[in-house]
């Protein structure tokens, strides 16, 4: 991991109370630059602004957000990744309501350390400070600024900047590092196009690295692209990495086609989605609880989608309370699994609730469905609960370690760390002769392992008399259900538990008997007698049948029966003889070689006084099957195995 050079300060904070001015103060660099907010007197859009201080190794990266309550998207937006928060309020005014749904958005997105500046001291007396100060210390008890440093200042006079500056500082000494993946992933925050250089997009990078030359995708859409530059604040670099603010020059893009919201990462390593499994906090502060099926803005990574929550296992969430939700998106967005997110209610538009992305990729569920709930906690536990519960959710589909590590987002060598050790542990089963390995979890294995049971149970059922399944039915059941490449496992496995038997290419229950049924028996005994009376002559099904004196109903499952059983074997389409004829004829087969070395049709004809289609039949079959081999129009015996 490269070493932490910069920390990124997000501001928060209700209009006016002085954000701007105190970046400005601070850094000598005006966030506000558009036109707009110079015109309005009011931040718009997100300002980044450098601290460089060479008696300070790393560099501070101020993103200054709008207060206005229209902007508080565009604030979610910009509070997602900072390492720390500076939460700004205006000691003439005190706590406002931006300044609690800014310190709620930050809280719900998880930053864990900050600082608080109370500006415009200039303003007020002490006794006013110290009031105001109380209040806010009141007000983030408990929280992440719960006892953090309560700081008086001025952009004005310049008053308690120092002191500020020299906090923020010991704040930038313990930002921890970020947890990285190593696959390339960066929010897009800024879109903009550079005279000369063409379209920019900029944002915090959330890991791996990224360079010039290097092929990337934007997503949800999946525009793939290369990079032509890298900008690492503000300054050409070959290469960036995990937390910094980087600027990236695309090829091929045009500024239409990208957005705030958006993802750069790597090529195939994010899953478009419309919907996301989580963990939902409800803050205690709002009016009414969320309801099942309620239509909600999301706030997750820089973009902000629409969704409807669905409430698992419960018809709402209390205010105060936590739940595990699925979001269902009205249009497709990507996140990786542990992502922050927060919710605004529809209308109005309050900050309602936020939490954490369990499954960035999830199936629909049945609402009520028992393991879903237990299931979705452990995607947030330890990695090898999260990849069993990853394996658990993909059911009865196979899939391997780097599909898993995908779908969590974390790093290939721990993903496979926690295959090899569920493995171990039996709860992984992994599929013979793929490679990649794939494996399935062992809950699906037996449930394949049970419901091939079941549809041979099923298959005896419907046919009665049968005393085997043959594989092609068995194959075609078991594939309703799972995979071409569990079948011969599942399969063995059911053979080894005694449960499932296998006679020749044909499976039975174990210890079932075929049931008896003394017509079809009897039938099954005519038609095998006339077969074998007939010898190299036989007759036609048709012919047969029809001399019997039976209905195709009950000839065909007869005749079948034998073909299956041995008893009968079908040389061609036309000729079917029965067993004791074809090793009669293996006899003479095999006499004619041993005398002359090899043996044509004519020579079988001749020697078994039958007509040339019945020795041509026989031959056939004796190739076919692997007893003879022809060379021309010459038969000899195929070598043994
Ligand atoms: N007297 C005084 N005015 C200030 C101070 N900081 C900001 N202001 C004024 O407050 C107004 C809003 O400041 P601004 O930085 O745009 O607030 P923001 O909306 O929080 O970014 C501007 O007119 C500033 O000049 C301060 O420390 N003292
Ligand atoms: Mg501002």
């Amino acid at each position: 991991m490269p070493d932490l050079d910069h920390v990124i300060v997000g501001t928060a904070g209700h209009i006016d109370h002085g954000k701007s001015a105190l970046v400005k103060a601070l850094t000598g660099t005006d966030p506000d630059t558009l036109p707009e907010e110079k015109a309005r007197g009011m931040t718009i859009e997100l300002g980044f602004v450098f601290l460089d201080d060479p008696a300070y190794p790393k560099q501070i990266v101020f993103i200054d957000v709008p207060g206005h309550e229209k902007f508080v998207k565009t604030m979610a937006a910009g509070a997602s990744h900072v390492d720390a928060a500076l939460l700004v309020v205006a000691a003439d005014e005190g706590l406002a309501v931006q300044t609690r749904e800014h310190f709620d958005i930050l809280r719900l997105l998880g930053v864990g350390l900050g600082l608080v500046a109370l500006t415009k001291c200039d303003l007020v007396d002490e006794a006013r400070l110290a009031e105001v100060a109380a209040s806010v210390r009141a007000f983030v008890a408990g929280s992440f600024l719960d006892g953090a440093p309560i700081l008086p200042v001025s952009a004005l006079t310049g008053a308690g900047l120092p002191e500020l500056k020299a906090a923020l500082q010991s704040l930038g000494r313990r930002v921890q590092p970020r947890p990285d993946n190593g696959i390339f992933r960066m929010p897009i925050d800024r879109v903009f196009t550079v005279h000369g250089f063409g379209t920019v997009v900029a944002g915090t990078i959330l890991g791996g690295t990224v360079g010039a030359g290097d092929r990337v995708a934007v997503f949800p859409e999946g525009l793939e692209t290369r990079v032509r530059g890298v900008q690492v604040h503000g300054s050409k670099a070959d290469r960036s990495g995990l937390g910094r603010r980087t600027a990236l020059n695309l090829q091929d893009l045009a500024k239409e086609d990208l957005r705030r919201g958006q993802v750069a990462a790597a090529i195939g390593s994010l899953t478009p989605t419309s919907r996301l499994d989580a963990r939902l906090d409800v803050l205690a502060g709002v009016p009414r609880e969320i309801k099942h099926r309620d239509r909600v803005r999301l706030h997750v990574g820089t973009d902000e989608v629409i969704a409807r929550l669905s409430v698992i296992g419960g018809r709402a969430v209390a205010p105060g309370a936590s739940a595990p939700v699925q979001l269902v998106l009205e249009r497709p967005t990507v996140a990786l699994p542990g992502d922050r997110f927060v919710i605004r209610s529809f209308s109005p538009i309050v900050t309602i609730g936020g939490g954490r992305v369990l499954d960035a990729a999830p199936e629909k569920h049945k609402r009520f469905g028992g393991g879903v709930l237990e299931g979705l906690e452990k995607l947030g536990g330890s990695a090898r609960e999260a990849v069993e519960q990853m394996f658990a959710r993909a059911g009865e589909r196979s899939r391997t370690a780097a599909d898993i590590a995908l779908k969590l987002g974390r790093s290939g060598p721990e993903v496979e760390a926690a295959v090899a050790d569920l493995l171990a542990a039996g709860r992984l089963v992994a599929l013979p002769g793929e490679t990649p390995a794939r494996y399935l979890h062992r809950a699906a294995f037996d449930k394949l392992a049970e419901g091939l049971t079941a549809a041979v149970r099923a298959y005896f059922e419907k046919n009665p008399a049968r005393a085997g399944m043959p594989f092609s039915d068995l194959r075609a059941a078991f594939l309703e259900a799972g995979e071409a490449g569990a079948l011969k496992l599942v399969l063995e496995s059911r053979i080894a538990a005694g449960v499932l038997v296998r006679h020749g290419a044909e499976f039975g229950l174990a210890g079932r008997q075929a049931a008896a049924d003394p017509a079809a028996a009897a039938l099954r005994d005519r038609i095998s007698a006339a077969f074998r009376a007939a010898r190299f002559a036989v007759p036609l099904e048709d012919e047969l049948r029809t001399r019997l004196g039976v209905n195709p109903s009950a000839f065909n499952p007869a005749l079948n029966a034998l073909l299956r059983a041995g008893e009968l074997v079908r040389l061609a389409p036309k000729v079917i003889y029965h067993r004791d004829t074809l090793e009669a004829a293996r006899t003479a087969v095999a006499g004619l070689i041993e005398r002359h070395g090899s043996v044509t049709i004519a020579e079988l004809r001749d020697r078994l006084e039958l007509s040339r289609k019945y020795a041509q039949a026989i031959l056939e079959h004796f190739d076919r099957t692997g007893y003879t081999r022809r060379i021309e129009d010459r038969h000899v015996l195929a070598p043994r195995p």
